[in-house]
């Protein structure tokens, strides 16, 4: 009885021995004077803690020294490199590699070129998680719309940053100069760009960005070869499935969502909201996905600034989810009667939609672009292709039975830009869904003409295809 006692009270002590006389290493970050010191951070490899000293300690310095409660006692600076390779060894042997993706759909396509995606994305988000661990100063970007905004969420659950919205498909100037004055004086600036700027518009921002900061494009738009000569050249850590001739059907939240599983973090939810917005069928998604993606669309076109916890607690708050939600249904519903009673131009087996969307109110939800793709869904029985336009702007759609007769909206957009060169300003997109602005002196009428054109010559491939099977 006494023994026991006995042993105890040498266990207690002993612990609380080690709680003062702990040896912690880490990096030093948010340097405060106080009365008697200094108030800091110190970033070390588990978790930042919140400490003080009697003595000066410089910011962004690797450090070591004896705790005692909250005070940092002993201080000696340590080399940068080697306590960053430390905390690499340690992040390496808290992580399980997986050897496959969570979509099985991306396993079955068992090619060496989806193998290599998935270790881009252990390495890229080794890299992410390291940089937040040791205290590096992380701007994230995302695009604001389901996808970008869920990516950002799977990023903030293991990532310290600054999370800024980015209503634009492209990086633009005002904002990377913006990025640029905010971080030039910061410790170690990174900047990650989530489902945006894979594109030719952002190749100066994204020159300016890689000028001060590490930069990292997390994306799943198609790109053309003018992009990816650039990325070629310049020190950008670039993750998008295109790279290995994989689809955007990979969105960028679903990217996110491996990263996250990783480091144990990964939440499903957040995965299938980007697909749902996405209109991505990697994993079965369903009605509440759909529910939750239209949510986050209505509340980012209104307010693309909300703060992420708020997107997060809005989908917890039924009232709030159910207000937006029956307010976004009925905004896409009153478009119903007008697009379903659209007549087709036919070319040959397709069927071309077009809808003259010069009078729809830009400060409404529904977009544009969510116009043509509900115009899509309403008219999928046939192989179909949507075109939603104005004075000076095409948005296109191409539905399934489309696009497995040769089909490809990124294609026609390519050989638009070709065929009008100056008179197109920029361009782009997916396989099935892109858009097209045009110079004021142009119009869109000679376009479509065009793509009448074009799609007659898709049929003519195909006719001739069916021919050459029957032989
Ligand atoms: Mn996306």
């Amino acid at each position: 009885m006494e023994k026991y006692y006995e042993s105890n009270e040498t266990n207690i002590n002993r612990e609380n021995m080690n709680d003062v006389e702990r040896t912690v290493k880490g990096v030093v970050r948010f340097v405060r004077k106080t009365r008697d010191g200094y108030s800091f951070t110190l970033f070390t490899k588990s978790t930042p803690l919140k400490l003080y000293s009697r003595f000066y300690v410089e910011e962004g310095k690797a450090i070591l020294g004896k705790l005692r409660g909250e005070v940092l006692e002993d201080l000696k600076e340590i080399g940068f490199e080697e306590l960053r390779n430390e905390f690499k060894e340690h992040l390496e042997s808290t992580i399980v590699k997986p050897t496959s993706f969570y979509a099985n759909s991306l396993n079955s396509l068992n090619s060496s070129q989806a193998l290599s995606f998935l270790n881009q994305i252990i390495e890229i988000g080794k890299e992410l998680m390291l940089f937040s661990k040791l205290g590096f100063d992380i701007v994230v970007r995302y695009n604001a719309d389901a996808d970008g905004i869920s990516s950002a969420i799977q990023l903030k659950e293991f990532m310290k940053a600054n999370f800024i919205s980015n209503p634009s498909p492209f990086y633009l100037k005002r904002d990377a100069l913006n990025d640029l004055t905010f971080s030039l004086h910061k410790f170690n600036p990174v900047l990650i760009l989530l489902d945006f700027s894979s594109n030719k518009e952002s190749i100066e921002s994204l020159e300016i960005a890689s000028s001060y900061a590490r930069v990292f494009i997390i994306d799943h738009h198609p790109f053309d070869e003018s992009f990816s000569e650039f990325i070629e050249k310049k020190p950008i850590n670039f993750l998008n499935p295109h790279s290995f001739s994989l689809g955007s059907e990979i969105t960028t939240g679903y990217i996110c969502f491996e990263i996250a599983r990783l480091f144990g973090k990964e939440r499903e939810k957040w995965m299938r909201i980007s697909l749902a917005g996405d209109k991505s069928n990697l994993i079965n998604i369903n009605e509440k996905d759909k529910e939750d993606a239209l949510v986050f669309d209505y509340l980012a076109f209104y307010s693309p600034n909300t703060p992420l916890n708020f997107f997060k607690e809005v989908l917890e708050k039924e009232d709030i989810k159910e207000t937006f939600l029956i307010q976004a249904k009925e905004k896409i519903e009153s478009f119903y009667s007008k697009l379903s009673s659209l007549i087709p131009v036919k070319i040959g087996d397709i069927e071309l939609y077009l809808i003259d969307l010069s009078s729809l109110n830009k400060f409404d939800f529904p977009n544009a672009s969510k116009v043509v793709t509900l115009l899509k869904e309403l008219k999928s029985n046939s192989p179909g292709v949507f075109i939603g336009y104005t004075e000076s702007s095409l948005i296109f759609r191409v539905n399934d039975k489309a696009f497995e007769i040769g089909v490809d909206a990124n294609s026609l957009i390519k050989a638009l830009k070709e065929k009008f060169k100056e008179k197109i300003i920029s361009g782009g997109g997916h396989k099935k869904a892109s858009s097209l602005k045009l110079s004021k002196d142009f119009s869109t009428k000679l376009v479509i003409e065009e793509i009448k054109e074009m799609l007659k010559e898709v049929g003519v491939k195909e006719k001739q295809l069916k021919k050459n099977e029957k032989n």
